[in-house]
């Protein structure tokens, strides 16, 4: 049984997206673990979705934790819903700026994730890693890829677990700008993702 973990590439002309950072260590990390699945995902509205779904129907995962950035938040945040809509204040990385559309045309309006959220933030919160539930995981790239794989796992027996963390800008992305918004240290945010991935491990 396996778990599959996402970053996303920079986008919005930002050079470094920490989620990439992440996967890069996990990476390295968990080189002698093939249970751990990892994968970079463009910030792309066709090519996430796709890539995304042919590596779901290759590995079959019990566990799916999507990770990205968003920017201006204080905390990590563990995502409660993901809604069927696709509606962009910037254009992705291939130049496509989408409002008002549907992710799946007919598909529900929205999921809840599936991991267990609630758990999740008290165990984060409680190893002194500021963590907070949030109820939009926006209308960009992030909310596409959290609907997309829990639409891919809704129908199937049993069900993957499926869940989204959206972590702050690291200190460095803040460190040039007039005005610094917050940031979260690289291995506070590893230390978060770890202990999501032993939750996970423990429930399989
Ligand atoms: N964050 C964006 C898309 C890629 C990423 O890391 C988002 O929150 O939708």
């Amino acid at each position: 049984m396996c778990t599959v973990i996402t970053g996303f590439e920079p986008f919005n002309n930002e050079s470094i997206n920490p989620t990439q950072e992440l996967i890069k260590k996990l990476v390295i990390d968990f080189a002698e673990d093939d249970h751990l699945i990892t994968a970079v995902l463009p910030v792309d509205t066709i090519a996430a979705p796709s890539h995304l779904t042919s590596l779901l129907n290759r590995h079959q995962p019990h566990a799916i934790l999507l990770t990205g950035l968003a920017m201006g938040r204080a905390t990590l945040a563990i995502e409660r819903v993901a809604l069927n809509l696709l509606d962009f204040d910037v254009a992705d990385n291939a130049g496509k700026l989408i409002q008002d559309r549907p992710i799946v045309p007919g598909g529900p309006a929205a999921y809840f994730a599936t991991l267990p959220v609630r758990g999740i933030k008290e165990q984060l919160c409680a190893a002194g890693i500021p963590t907070a539930i949030s109820n939009s995981a926006g209308t960009y790239l992030c909310n596409q890829v959290m609907y997309t794989a829990l639409h891919w796992a809704a129908n199937r027996d049993p069900a993957p677990r499926v869940g989204f963390l959206h972590t702050p800008a690291l200190p460095e992305q803040m460190a040039h700008r007039q005005r610094p918004g917050p940031s979260m240290a690289f291995e506070t945010m590893l230390a978060g993702v770890r202990i999501i991935l032993d939750i996970l491990r423990d429930e399989s």
